[in-house]
This record gives C-alpha cells, sequence and structure tokens, in this order.
C-alpha cells in the first residue's frame, strides 16, 4: 500500500489525504454533535422545545414588525396621497376663489357702474323733479288766478241774464226790478184799484216798498216828477199796501203785513175812511207815506221783474 501510494502522483496523494481528511472531519463532526445532543438531552431536555419556541417567536416578532412597517409605509402613502390630494385640492379651490374673485371685482366694477349711472339719473330726478315743483307753483298760482276770474265772471253772471232780460219801454231798471211811473200828463189820476188794474194790464202790480233802499231809489225819482204848484195831496203816488180789511192793519198786495214803513209824522191817520196808502215827493225820504181815501185821484208806480226778449 505504501507503495502502491508511494507509486501515485503527488496530486493523486494530496487529494485522497484532502478526502480521508474530509472524512474523518465529517466524522468527526457527527460524533461530536451527537455527543453533544446525546449530553444536552441528558442534561436539559426542554433545551431544544425552547430554541423552537424562540425562533417561532422571533418570527412572529419580525411578522409583526414587518406588517407594522408596511401598515406604517401605508399610512405613509395615504398620507403622502392624502396631501397629494389636499394639495391637488387647495390649487383647484386656489383656481376656483379666484375664478370668484375675478367674477366678484368684474360684478363689483359693474354695480359700481351701475351706481354710478343711477346717481346720475337720481341727479337728473332731482332736477326734474325741483322743476315740476316749480311749474306746480306756478300752475297753482294760475289756478288761483283763474279760479279768481271764474268767481268775478260767475258774479257777472246775474247782470249778464238781467242785461238779457228788458223792461218795457217807458219803465224804469233799478234794482233788477223794472218800474213804471205813472207821472205823465197823458195818464190822468186815478183811484187805488183802477191803478192796479193799470199795472195789471203789463202783468205788473203796485209797488211793494219793503227796504229802505227801495224807499230812497223810488223818492228819489219821484222827486224828480215833483210839481210845486201842485197841491201835495195830488202829488202822491199809489203804492200796494192797504188796510181795507182790518182797520189798522196795513197789508201788502200779497197779504204780508207791514213792518214799520216810511210814514209822514201823525200818519196814518184814516183821515175820513183812508184806507190805501200812497208815497210823496219828501226832502225826508223816511217820511214820505200817507193813507188817503182809496178812491182818491193819484198818480201810481207799478213794479214787474224784467222780461226775457221773445224769441
Ligand atoms: O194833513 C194831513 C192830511 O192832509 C190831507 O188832508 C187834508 C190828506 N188828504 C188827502 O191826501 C186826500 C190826508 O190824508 C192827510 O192826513
Ligand atoms: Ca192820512
Amino acid at each position: 500500500m505504501e507503495d502502491g501510494e508511494n507509486s501515485g502522483t503527488a496530486f493523486e496523494r494530496t487529494y485522497n489525504k484532502l478526502v480521508c481528511q474530509e472524512d474523518v472531519d465529517e466524522h468527526h463532526l457527527h460524533s461530536n454533535q451527537e455527543k453533544r445532543q446525546v449530553s444536552m438531552s441528558m442534561v436539559r431536555p426542554e433545551y431544544g422545545l425552547n430554541q423552537y419556541r424562540r425562533l417561532a417567536i422571533s418570527l412572529a416578532v419580525l411578522a409583526v414588525l414587518l406588517l407594522a412597517v408596511d401598515i406604517g409605509l401605508g399610512v405613509y402613502y395615504n398620507k403622502l396621497a392624502n396631501g397629494q390630494h389636499s394639495l391637488t385640492d387647495i390649487n383647484n379651490e386656489v383656481v376656483k376663489l379666484q375664478v370668484s374673485y375675478n367674477n366678484a371685482i368684474r360684478r363689483r366694477d359693474e354695480a359700481k357702474k351701475e351706481l354710478t349711472d343711477m346717481i346720475s339719473q337720481q341727479q337728473r330726478t332731482k332736477w326734474e323733479l325741483q322743476h315740476l315743483l316749480g311749474r306746480v307753483q306756478d300752475y297753482k298760482k294760475q289756478t288761483d288766478k283763474i279760479q279768481n276770474e271764474i268767481a268775478i265772471l260767475k258774479s257777472h253772471i246775474p247782470m249778464i241774464k238781467d242785461g238779457c232780460r228788458h223792461c218795457l219801454p217807458g219803465w224804469t231798471f233799478m234794482n233788477s226790478l223794472c218800474y213804471f211811473f205813472a207821472s205823465s200828463d197823458t195818464l190822468s189820476r186815478r183811484g187805488w184799484e183802477q191803478a192796479r188794474q193799470h199795472c195789471k194790464r203789463f202783468g205788473a202790480d203796485l209797488v211793494v216798498i219793503d227796504s229802505r233802499e227801495k224807499q230812497l231809489a223810488i223818492t228819489d225819482l219821484i222827486n224828480n216828477y215833483k210839481d210845486p204848484s201842485r197841491p201835495m195831496s195830488a202829488s202822491g203816488f199809489w203804492i200796494g199796501l192797504r188796510d181795507v180789511v182790518d182797520e189798522g192793519i196795513w197789508r201788502w198786495l200779497d197779504g204780508t203785513r207791514l213792518n214799520g214803513g216810511f210814514w209822514n209824522i201823525g200818519e196814518p191817520n184814516d183821515q175820513g175812511n183812508e184806507d190805501c196808502a200812497a208815497v210823496y215827493p219828501r226832502d225826508n225820504p223816511f217820511q214820505g207815506w200817507n193813507d188817503a181815501p182809496c178812491n182818491h185821484g193819484l198818480k201810481w208806480i207799478c213794479e214787474m221783474t224784467p222780461r226775457s226778449t221773445p224769441s
């Protein structure tokens, strides 16, 4: 064998040595392990089980750690994603706000322009209102003036109406009435009743003197007819007053009882049955009446309202 070995190459010898050594080492190792295992199992029997348990626990802890890391990474990723999403939203919101701001600015400018226009319009309206108020004042003045003119014109209506009416020829228009003074020599003096009949032929009647104004106006007229050569007893004019029914109770033609009157001093005295009244020319117009016999011949005064001209 020695020869055989020696008879081989150096390489083969080295190789064989190494292989044998390895076999020896492996065998030695296995022997040691088995010895250790045998020794340990003999000294601490739970040693192998704890080792697996620790390994399992370690693996579990490692798994938990990996899971935690995974979760953490996921959370972090989500945060990053959410952050990215929030940033996008903020950008979008900023864009929207910018658009809204621009729109608001545009609307503000439009509103400002509209306000300016409205202020201008309001100013024009104010001026127009002032102008109209001035015109209202003018119209009011004109209205007042026109109303005054209307009142004046209305006051002329009775005169116009009277002007459209006429007194008969030879009659006198006075205080809206027509009077006939039978002073002409062509008309003989006559008694009270005949004198009244003469008036009635014209639709008139003997005059009723029921006011101071009327007495004054009539006295002024009959004073013009005064004839100094004629006795006072023959210068009177019959009027529409008598006391023929009840002596001393003087009544006008319509039955109205006399209130006062313009009797001469001492009249009426019913001297010799004097039941008819007459007015006489007098300086004192308020002492112009006398009672005389109704059949006594005197002039007379007729009275009537103006008559419209026949169309
Ligand atoms: O003096 C008054 C008296 O005068 C006349 O008589 C004289 C009168 N007569 C006539 O007029 C007819 C009275 O009436 C009068 O009262
Ligand atoms: Ca008398």
